[in-house]
């Protein structure tokens, strides 16, 4: 096993790959395609744009990973994109061959005392690509639904049909009914965080359209603004707080959902969306006058993002401004947070909404 370099050191590293991943993006699907040139013949010029987008994507997803120093999130990317190839028709071996391609191209690049690290990092995601996918499926079910003969279930299933029809009303009726019988958070993450979960296992399973996706989205987006018009406005503020995504994120449901549930509990919050610039984010921070900040991010490729605003923040704010970072891409990476500097995370609301109050372990 390779001992883990230090943070500082794993940055460094990743941000090697990153200046890189473009030219090897190129060399590697050039490769790919010369081994292969049925490939061409069967999908044209959409091949080489194809092999140069999904090569890219492999070296992002493995800077991240190197980054937060995690075989393991490597590994959860390399089972899912076999899952997805296999279910557009690509066989697991045409992955771990481009992924090898990926290990060789590097070590042409990398320091030699860097090779081991990165080596052992892919090595993780090859093996389970090796798998063939099996297990993705199962992974996005558990994180969404701890249990599943309730009737929060049953909800979740009917208003995935109502998001998966664009049908509003009937998805905004589910979750009004729900609240009769749940807390508000149960709401939130069983039934509407769980179906978003749904939707994306039913994309990444070639079952639905990105359209379709989009069109779920938009309405689960309506039901947080149905949602938080009955949430409780406290008298008392208990701080203030900007909540936003970084640059290069576009998922912001999750963060849209910490910030409404934040105000809930009696905290002045400013939710900013995401793709922001980040020193329009360190303005946002200085004129609400905050006391915390709350950073999502969702795609692993995403955390050195996340690590360079608190940076910013905290070369502008100081120490004393208590940043939490959170989101899918912390997932596989416990001690990520506290190596960028962060004071807390937390992986669903609940945990998020400690992690604000200063209760994070
Ligand atoms: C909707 C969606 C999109 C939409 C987002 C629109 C929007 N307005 O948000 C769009 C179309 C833009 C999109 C794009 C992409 N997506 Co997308 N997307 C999803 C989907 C289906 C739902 C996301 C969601 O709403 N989740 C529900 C929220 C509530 O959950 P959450 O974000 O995890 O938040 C919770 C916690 O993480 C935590 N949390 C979140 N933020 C914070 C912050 C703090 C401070 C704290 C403490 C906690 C915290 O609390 C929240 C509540 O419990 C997911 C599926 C999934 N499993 O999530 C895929 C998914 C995330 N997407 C995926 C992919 C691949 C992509 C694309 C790369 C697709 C492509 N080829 O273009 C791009 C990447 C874009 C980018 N650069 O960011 C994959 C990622 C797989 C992987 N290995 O990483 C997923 C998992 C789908 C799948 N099953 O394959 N996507």
């Amino acid at each position: 096993m390779t001992t883990l370099p230090p943070y500082a050191r794993r940055r460094e590293v990743a941000s090697r790959i990153r200046e890189v991943a473009a030219e090897l993006a190129r060399q590697i699907t050039e490769d790919f395609l010369g081994r292969h040139p049925d490939w061409l013949d069967r999908y044209g010029n959409q091949a080489r744009a194809r092999g140069v987008e999904d090569a890219r994507f492999h070296l992002d997803f493995l800077a991240g990973a190197v980054e937060g120093g995690s075989p393991r999130s490597f590994e959860d990317y390399g089972r899912w994109t076999a899952g997805v190839l296999q279910s557009r028709g690509i066989a697991p071996r045409f992955l771990t061959e481009n992924l090898e391609q990926v290990g060789d191209a590097l070590q042409e690049v990398l320091d030699p005392e860097d090779r081991a690290l990165v080596q052992m990092i892919l090595r993780a995601g090859i093996d389970a690509a090796q798998e063939g996918g099996k297990g993705a499926e199962r992974a996005e079910d558990d994180e969404g639904d701890p249990a599943s003969d309730d009737d929060l279930s049953l909800s979740r299933s009917i208003y995935l049909q109502a998001i998966l029809q664009g049908d509003k009303r009937a998805a905004v009726t589910v979750v009004h009914q729900a609240l009769e019988r749940h807390p508000v958070t149960a709401v939130y993450r069983r039934i509407v965080e769980g179906a978003q979960v749904d939707v994306g296992r039913l994309w990444a399973q070639n079952e639905i359209t990105v359209a379709r996706e989009h069109m779920a989205t938009a309405v689960s987006q309506y039901v947080l603004g149905e949602l938080y018009s009955r949430l409780p406005t406290p008298e008392t503020i208990l701080g203030r707080a900007v909540i936003t995504g970084v640059e290069g994120e576009q998922h912001q449901l999750g963060a849209n959902m910490v910030a409404d549930l934040l105000e809930a509990e009696g905290w002045s919050v400013r939710f900013l969306g995401t793709q922001m610039p980040h020193r329009d984010i360190v303005e946002a921070v200085e004129n609400h006058e905050a006391d915390a900040v709350g950073i999502s991010a969702t795609m692993l490729f995403n955390v050195s993002s996340v690590a360079n605003l608190v940076r910013d923040l905290r070369a502008a704010v100081g120490a004393n401004l208590r940043i939490v970072v959170g989101g899918r891409a912390f997932g596989a990476s416990p001690e990520l947070w506290r190596d960028m500097g962060a004071d807390a995370t937390g992986s669903d609301l609940d945990e998020a909404l400690a992690a604000f109050r200063d209760q994070s372990p």
